[in-house]
């Protein structure tokens, strides 16, 4: 149910209670007529703070018509709001993420099939610097190799049977990736550019190899998923949205400040594929492609951070049903879909240490480079990121407490339950969640336990080998790595006793 749809009831409910309250106004008893009163005034508030709500949000804009002739119903659902088509069967599928959970027998037949058909495919044709099991660990890290977009889309499409499917002529594909590089490196950005696409197109292909959700997910969503990984930043600037918004970007104009940076990757990459030479997807079946670029859309404007809080939100609130026994909510896979592509877009944090610590070293300094601007074009004296005075260790804190955590928290939930349930079927009465570690855990525990060992005990000067442009003191860092680990280990034995002793 939309919030529209919310709002309409409220609404009507509201009218019917303030009916009655004047009905009884003249002759019914008083304190019933005043706590009438106070019912309306309190269910006009709530209807004011909905109305509200809605005026920010234009997507909302849903209407259901109930005509006989479906035809016109659905010309005046398609004309009149922004309701976004559904085709009936991918509705029926998705009636919640238990469906998703449901499909996990099948996952391990269909992880060593992929890898199977893969292995078995282009590495054999042509000379690339890896193969797919090396893009299958979340380890991996693509700034070791040069040209990324060019073996991962490769491999990715190709075990996730998107090339074959769509008929994507090789040529063409490469012709794709070049191009994408192309705009990933328009304006040499040190984060947002080509590695940091690469990488978030092979976590994403990661998460959805190490889960169930590649098993019930349509081939069209899944090639959707992959290909807004890849593109997702096409062309960033490296400046944020609050920056463009603020300095009347001419990107801000165009999207009316909203969602601007998201905005021009979508409608960027699509206009690259009206060129031939680099358009992928021109033998995709037009009714399917319309329902792809529908998908792309909302993907991508979906990873604007600002909508952060909302997925985690949707999300945790289907587990509280769930773990409430109450009826649960419906998720549809677009919400998953979602949360997929945003867990990968801020993983950085999930890794080892070694391959995160690159990551964040070149987002500060993007970071910087804007605050450099703002100080310079805008005499800003207190500009968002200041390269002197930011405490980059308590904003790594901080990312990774507020951000990281719980997006992944919310993943593992639903990871977890699904590989518990799994086991439950081949019947291992034994199970229990601490058997299933999920690849990011200790990584995520033993990065923010580095950096809360380097506030502590660490010397920030050291810490920094450059200023301009950030680098940052790899071994000296490596110490703390060291010493966090030790910590956790002592941790982990300590809450072992303490089960023991309680379980004894
Ligand atoms: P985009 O990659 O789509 O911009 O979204 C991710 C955002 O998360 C980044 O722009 C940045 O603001 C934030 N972020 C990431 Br990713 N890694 C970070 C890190 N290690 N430290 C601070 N912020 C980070
Ligand atoms: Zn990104």
């Amino acid at each position: 149910m939309t919030t529209v749809n919310i709002l309409g009831r409220l609404r009507i409910a509201t009218e019917q209670v303030r009916k009655v309250q004047s009905s009884l106004a003249k002759d019914g008893p008083p304190d019933q007529v005043e706590i009438l009163g106070k019912v309306g005034k309190e269910l006009d508030g709530i209807l004011y703070n909905l109305v509200d709500i809605l005026s920010d949000d234009t997507r909302q804009s849903e209407i259901n018509i109930t005509s006989n002739d479906g035809q016109i119903s659905k010309w005046l659902e398609q004309t009149f709001s922004s309701k976004p088509q559904r085709s009936t069967t991918a509705a029926s599928r998705f009636e919640s993420i238990k469906a998703v959970i449901q499909a996990s027998s099948f996952v391990n037949a269909l992880q060593r099939q992929v890898r199977q058909n893969a292995k078995e495919r282009l590495s054999a044709v042509l000379d690339l610097p890896v193969d797919i099991y090396k893009l299958n660990l979340w380890s991996f890290n693509m700034m070791e190799y040069d040209e990324p977009f060019v073996f991962s889309i490769l491999l990715i499409f190709d075990a996730h049977d998107i090339i074959s499917r769509y008929h994507i002529d090789i040529e063409t594909l490469k012709n794709f990736c070049r191009a994408l590089t192309d705009g990933y490196q328009k304006y040499q950005t040190p984060y947002h550019n080509d590695f940091h696409g690469a990488d978030v197109l092979q976590t994403t292909h990661c998460l959805l190899i190490k889960s169930s959700l590649m098993n019930v997910f349509t081939q069209i969503e899944i090639a959707a998923l992959l290909f807004s990984a890849a593109i997702h930043d096409y062309e960033h600037p490296g400046l944020n949205n609050g920056y463009l918004v603020k300095t009347k970007n001419d990107l801000a104009l165009i999207y009316n400040d909203f969602s601007v940076l998201e905005n021009h990757h979508a409608s960027s990459m699509f206009k690259l594929l009206r060129d031939k030479r680099c358009n992928i997807w021109s033998n995709m079946d037009t009714n399917e492609y319309r329902t792809f670029r529908s998908l792309v859309i909302s993907l991508v404007l979906a990873t604007d951070m600002a909508n952060h809080a909302s997925l985690i939100e949707r999300m945790s609130t289907y587990f509280y049903f769930k773990e409430t026994n109450s009826t649960t909510p419906s998720a549809d896979s677009k919400t998953l879909l979602q949360t997929l592509l945003h867990a990968a877009d801020i993983s950085n944090a999930t890794k080892p240490w070694s391959v995160y610590i690159q990551s964040a070293e070149r987002i500060m300094e993007e970071f910087f480079i804007q605050g450099d601007l703002e100080k310079i074009n805008y005499e800003d004296r207190k500009p968002t990121f200041d390269r002197e005075s930011t405490d980059i260790v308590q904003l790594q804190i901080g990312f990774i407490t507020h951000i990281v955590h719980p997006t992944f928290d919310v993943l593992s939930k639903v990871l977890l339950i699904d590989s518990l349930d799994y086991a439950q079927k081949e019947s291992k009465a034994t199970t229990n969640l601490s058997n299933y570690t999920l690849p990011w855990q200790y990584d995520l525990q033993l990065n923010l336990e580095t950096w809360k060992q380097i506030s502590r005990n660490g010397d920030l000067k050291k810490m920094i080998a450059k200023r301009k442009p950030l680098k940052l003191n790899y071994d000296y860092l490596q110490e703390y790595v060291e010493k966090a680990k030790t910590v956790l280990r002592k941790r982990s034995q300590h809450d072992l006793l303490l089960n023991c002793a309680l379980s004894s």
